[in-house]
C-alpha cells in the first residue's frame, strides 16, 4: 500500500426521489477513482450514505401521508441497491438520521455554539395563514431578490443559483396550498459564516480537485459572506441544543454524515475515524454535483474549522447533466431513470460507466440522448475496443489453442507503459474522459498493430513470428483489462476469464498489464460487447419523447384559465420614459414607464438585451395589477411582456396613446 490511507466521500442522495442519471454524474466518477487508485495500491476507503432531512423530504412525505422516516427508508434501500447494480460499491452507506450522526451533529453544534460561532436572531419568516404554519425552505416559493427567476425557499435553482436566507425571497407564496405567504418574526440561530472570510480564502488558495469548485468559491467569497441561518421550525431532523422546537437546517447535519458514516465503518472495521478526519488538512476527497459547490467549498470548511476538525484536501465538481440538449428537469420531462429506463430494461451498467465517464471533461455538462449514446457504444466500445479484444483471442484460440509461450516485444511492454503513465496522470488531476481516451487510445493502436501483422496470413509462413504477434496482442489484451475494470468492472471480468485467468481482475495491481500473460489453453472466446440495435433505441427514444410530451401537456393543462380569470389581469400599453441600471445586477433594468397620465417604475430582467437607448420611448405591453414586489431594493410595480429566451418585447403594431387597454 503507497502512502496514508485516504477516504473518498460521494454528495449523499436525498431520500425523496428515484435514482436518475443527473445522480450518476458524481457516483459514477467516484467509483471510478476509488477502483482505479486502488488498483494503483492506494488504500482508500469509500464512504456514502442517504441525506434524509431537510423540507423537500417532509413535503414528499406529507403528500404521500407517511411518515417521513418511512420514506427516507424506503429511498435509502432504492439507491443502495441502485448503486449496487451498477457496480458503485461502497464501503458503507449510512443515513444522515441514523444516532451516530444526530449525536455526531449535535456535538459540532454544541462545540460551535461554546466557541460563540453561533448566536440568536430574530428573522422574518413567510407564514401561511391558510395552513397555520411557518414556511421554511422548500415549502415558500417567489421571486429571487438576485435575479428575479422564480425560486424556491432557500435556493434560487432556476436562475442564478444563490443561497436565499428565510424571508430573502419576494412574493413569497405557500408551496402547499399557493397562498400569498405574510413574514412573521421568529426566534432563529446563526453561524458566524462571515467570520471565516480570510481562513477561508486561505484554504481555497490549496485546495485541490477541480479548478471551477475551487474558483467558483473564492468569488463568492471575495463578494462577501453573509451568516447562515442554522435553524427550522420543523419536527423532521436533528434537534438544536436546547431547542426542541427547532432543528438544524438540513445543510448543517447532511455534511456531518460524512463523518458520522465513517465513525460508522470504522466501528465496524476496528478502524480509527479520528485518521481521517482530525488534523489540518485530511485527506478526504468529496465528489460533489457542481450546484453544491458553495456548501461545500465555504459553508461545510468554516463549520469544520470552528469545531475544531480537519479540512478535506480535495473537492470534485462534476457539472451537471443535459438530455437531449435540454436542460435535465423532472418536471419537463428531461430525465432518464437509472432503473425504469434503464437497469430494469437489461441494457449493462458498463455502457452507461463507460458514457459518463468518457462523454465529456468530468466538469463539463454531459448531453445525453439515446442517439449518441448508441454512437458511442457501437463505435467506440464495440467497434474499437471489443473488435481488438475479439480479433486477439479468436486468431490465437483458432491457431495456436493457446497463448504461446513467448515474450511480447519491448515495443509493446514500451507502449503500454506510456498509456499507463498517462492514465495515471489524468486521473490523479480528476480527468476521466482523459484517462479512458488514453486507454481507448492503446485499444486502437491495437487495431492498427494486428490489422498491419496481418497473423492470420502470417500463420502460414512464418508460425514464429506470428505467434510473436498474437502473444504482443494479448498483452495489450490483458493491459486493457486490467486498466478499464475501473471503467467497466464486469467486461474486465469477462476479458480476463478468457485469457484464462482466474479469480477477480480487481484484485491484481495495475502494474500486472507489463507481466506477459500465462501460456495457457484458450477457449474459444464470445464477443466480449453486443451493439446497440436501432430498434432498441428506437424504442428508448420514443419512451422519453412520451415522457417530455406528457410533462409538456400537463404543464398546458395548468396554465389554462378561464376567460374571467384572463379579465382580472389589467394589462396596458405604456411608454418607456426613463431606464438605469440598477447597482449590482447585470441582468435587471429600472423602467419608468408612463401608463396614461401615471408613471410606474418596472424592474425587467432584460439588461442583457437591450442598451437603454433602446429602450426609451418604446411602447410596450405591461401587467399594472400585479402585486408590487422589491428586487434589489427596487419596488416593482409591473411587469412587461416579453417573448423568449432573448426577452423579444411585446410592442402594438400601429401608435395607440399610453395606457390604452390591451383585451
Ligand atoms: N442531499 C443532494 C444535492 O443537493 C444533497 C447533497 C448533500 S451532500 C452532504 O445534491
Ligand atoms: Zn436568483
Amino acid at each position: 500500500m503507497n502512502g496514508r490511507p485516504l477516504l473518498v466521500t460521494c454528495g449523499l442522495p436525498y431520500t425523496n426521489g428515484r435514482c436518475h442519471l443527473g445522480h450518476l454524474r458524481t457516483y459514477v466518477p467516484a467509483d471510478f477513482y476509488v477502483r482505479y487508485l486502488r488498483r494503483a495500491g492506494e488504500d482508500v476507503v469509500f464512504i456514502c450514505g442517504s441525506d434524509n432531512h431537510g423540507t423537500p423530504i417532509v413535503v414528499s412525505a406529507e403528500d404521500e401521508k407517511i411518515h417521513p422516516r418511512e420514506l427516507s427508508l424506503r429511498y435509502h434501500r432504492h439507491f443502495e441497491d441502485t448503486f449496487r447494480r451498477l457496480n458503485i460499491i461502497f464501503d458503507h452507506f449510512g443515513m444522515t438520521d441514523g444516532e451516530t450522526n444526530h449525536r455526531r451533529t449535535r456535538s459540532i453544534v454544541q462545540t460551535l455554539i461554546e466557541r460563540g460561532y453561533v448566536y440568536r436572531k430574530t428573522v422574518q419568516q413567510s407564514y401561511c395563514l391558510k395552513c397555520r404554519r411557518f414556511l421554511p425552505d422548500r415549502y415558500v416559493e417567489g421571486i429571487c431578490p438576485y435575479c428575479g427567476t422564480g425560486a424556491r425557499g432557500d435556493e434560487c435553482d432556476q436562475g442564478c443559483g444563490r443561497h436565499l436566507e428565510p424571508g430573502e425571497i419576494r412574493a413569497p407564496r405557500c408551496s402547499v396550498c399557493g397562498e400569498p405567504a405574510e413574514l412573521r418574526e421568529q426566534e432563529h440561530f446563526f453561524f458566524r459564516l462571515s467570520n471565516f472570510r480570510d481562513f477561508l480564502l486561505e484554504y481555497l488558495e490549496d485546495l485541490k480537485g477541480t479548478v471551477i469548485a475551487r474558483n467558483y468559491a473564492i468569488g463568492w467569497v471575495k463578494e462577501g459572506l453573509r451568516d447562515w441561518c442554522i435553524t427550522r421550525t420543523l419536527d423532521w431532523g436533528v434537534k438544536f441544543p436546547e431547542h426542541e422546537d427547532l432543528v438544524v437546517y438540513v445543510w448543517v447535519d447532511a455534511p456531518v454524515g460524512y463523518i458520522s458514516f465513517t465513525e460508522e465503518w470504522a466501528e465496524a472495521h476496528g478502524k480509527d475515524w479520528r485518521s481521517y478526519w482530525c488534523g489540518e488538512i485530511v485527506p478526504v476527497t468529496h465528489f460533489i454535483g457542481s450546484d453544491i459547490i458553495y456548501h461545500h467549498t465555504i459553508f461545510w470548511p468554516a463549520m469544520l474549522k470552528g469545531a475544531g476538525y480537519g479540512l478535506p484536501e480535495a473537492i470534485v465538481a462534476s457539472g451537471m447533466l443535459k438530455v437531449n440538449d435540454q436542460k435535465f428537469s423532472k418536471s419537463r420531462g428531461y430525465v432518464v431513470w437509472t432503473n425504469e429506463d434503464y437497469l430494469d430494461l437489461g441494457l449493462p451498467p458498463d455502457y452507461l460507466r463507460y458514457y459518463l465517464l468518457s462523454y465529456t471533461s468530468h466538469t463539463r455538462e454531459l448531453n445525453f440522448s439515446w442517439k449518441m449514446f448508441q454512437e458511442r457504444v457501437n463505435n467506440e466500445i464495440v467497434g474499437t475496443l471489443g473488435n481488438f479484444i475479439y480479433r486477439s483471442l479468436y486468431f490465437t484460440s483458432k491457431f495456436f489453442g493457446a497463448i504461446p509461450a513467448v515474450a511480447p516485444e519491448q515495443e509493446i511492454m514500451d507502449q503500454i507503459s506510456r498509456c499507463m503513465d498517462e492514465v495515471d496522470g489524468k486521473v490523479r488531476e480528476f480527468e476521466f474522459k482523459g484517462a479512458v481516451d488514453a486507454m481507448m487510445a492503446l485499444a486502437a493502436f491495437g487495431n492498427t498493430y494486428i490489422q498491419g501483422n496481418a497473423p492470420w496470413k502470417l500463420v502460414k509462413e512464418d508460425r514464429a513470428t506470428s505467434e510473436r504477434v498474437v502473444v504482443n496482442c494479448l498483452q495489450i489484451v490483458k493491459a486493457l483489462a486490467l486498466m478499464m475494470e475501473p471503467v467497466m468492472p464486469d467486461s474486465a471480468q469477462k476479458i480476463w476469464y478468457m485469457l484464462g485467468e482466474s479469480g477477480y481482475v480487481g484484485d491484481h495491481p495495475l502494474s500486472e498489464a507489463l507481466v506477459p500473460p500465462a501460456p495457457r489453453a484458450l477457449d474459444t472466446p464470445s464477443p466480449p460487447f453486443v451493439k446497440l440495435d436501432d430498434d432498441r433505441v428506437k424504442e428508448l427514444e420514443s419512451t422519453l419523447e412520451r415522457r417530455i410530451g406528457e410533462a409538456r401537456r400537463k404543464e398546458q393543462g395548468k396554465q389554462v384559465v378561464s376567460p374571467e380569470e384572463f379579465r382580472r389581469l389589467d394589462i396596458r400599453t405604456g411608454r418607456i420614459v426613463a431606464v438605469d441600471a440598477i447597482k449590482g445586477s447585470k441582468k435587471l433594468l429600472r423602467l419608468s414607464v408612463d401608463i396614461g397620465g401615471e408613471m410606474r417604475t418596472v424592474v425587467a430582467g432584460i439588461a442583457e438585451f437591450y442598451p437603454p437607448e433602446e429602450l426609451r420611448g418604446r411602447d410596450v405591453a405591461i401587467i399594472v395589477n400585479l402585486k408590487p414586489v422589491k428586487l434589489f431594493g427596487v419596488e416593482s410595480q409591473g411587469m412587461i411582456l416579453a417573448a423568449g429566451d432573448q426577452a423579444s418585447l411585446l410592442v402594438p403594431l400601429r401608435k395607440v396613446e399610453p395606457g390604452t387597454k390591451i383585451r
